[in-house]
């Protein structure tokens, strides 16, 4: 996958975009990413890339012509053609769905925001426009970042136990069950019984019950669309009733 990003700031992807594993998968070539700098895409001598709100407001907006500028010429860097994703509070929420369609495409740009927001004509250039949450920050690189993270995970060859990524939390529509490892008796708290019975079934049935209890207590919202068993409706239908506690 090639992953191009479009930013003011290319110095804030260089360090987090090359530890761990999206560091690994570019040095295997799992990954290639390419941080472009929107200056490099300006042609006045200030090398602005902002103006002044039309209808007054405060703060700037970010001019329209270095981002077709850019954008145009990044795309046509190839190979091939590109998913177009902008970054925005307004988007579409991103979700481990979403993660796994994107690590699908050979090619994406992102396109970073920064001031007060995007010429609402930029947006003729957006495929995809993507937000992580309900809340506004100081620019789209952090967001991005999110994204490039959450999909170069499920690329083959980058976490190395493909099963891990089928399940875990969301993948399954459901919050991940507890982890536990050693030592088995900790400050007097102990790994639950079933996990070091070796009894495989048992500690699917265990680990499957506790992903369904703990969505059921954090997150219902996930249940709507969850593939569950009569048993299992049943054991939820207890736990939002309040009549079944946590273990
Ligand atoms: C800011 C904004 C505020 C309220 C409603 C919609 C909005 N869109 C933007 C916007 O696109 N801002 C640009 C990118 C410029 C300012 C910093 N930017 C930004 C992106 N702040 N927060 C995000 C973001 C992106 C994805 N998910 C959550 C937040």
């Amino acid at each position: 996958m090639i992953v191009d990003v479009i930013t003011i700031f290319p110095e804030m992807l260089e360090e987090p975009m090359s530890a761990s594993m999206v560091g690994l998968a570019r040095e295997r070539g799992i990954l290639e990413l390419r941080v472009h700098d929107l200056r490099e895409f300006t042609e006045d001598r200030h090398r602005s890339t902002d103006d002044y709100p039309y209808g007054g407001g405060p703060g700037m907006v970010m001019r329209p012509e270095p981002l077709f500028r850019a954008v145009r010429a990044v795309q046509d860097l190839g190979p091939g053609t590109a998913l177009v994703v902008f970054l925005t509070p307004g988007g579409d929420r991103f979700t481990q769905q979403a993660a796994h369609e994107l690590s699908a495409a050979e090619r994406i740009i992102f396109v970073c925001g920064r001031y007060e927001g995007f010429d609402e004509r930029v947006f003729e250039l957006a495929d995809l426009r993507l937000s992580i949450g309900d809340y506004v920050l100081t620019g789209g690189e952090l967001p991005a970042m999110v994204v490039i993270d959450a999909v170069t995970r499920l690329l083959p060859g980058v976490l190395g136990h493909e099963e891990s990524t089928a399940d875990e939390s969301f993948s399954e529509g459901l919050l991940e069950y507890p982890q536990y490892t050693r030592p088995a008796t900790f400050e007097n708290m102990s790994v639950p019984e079933v996990l070091l019975s070796g009894n495989h079934a048992r500690i699917a049935e265990y680990r499957r019950r506790q992903a369904l209890v703990r969505t059921a207590l954090t997150r219902p919202d996930l249940l709507d669309h969850a593939d569950l068993s009569d048993e299992e409706r049943a054991l939820v239908d207890d736990v939002l009733e309040g009549s079944h506690d946590r273990d």
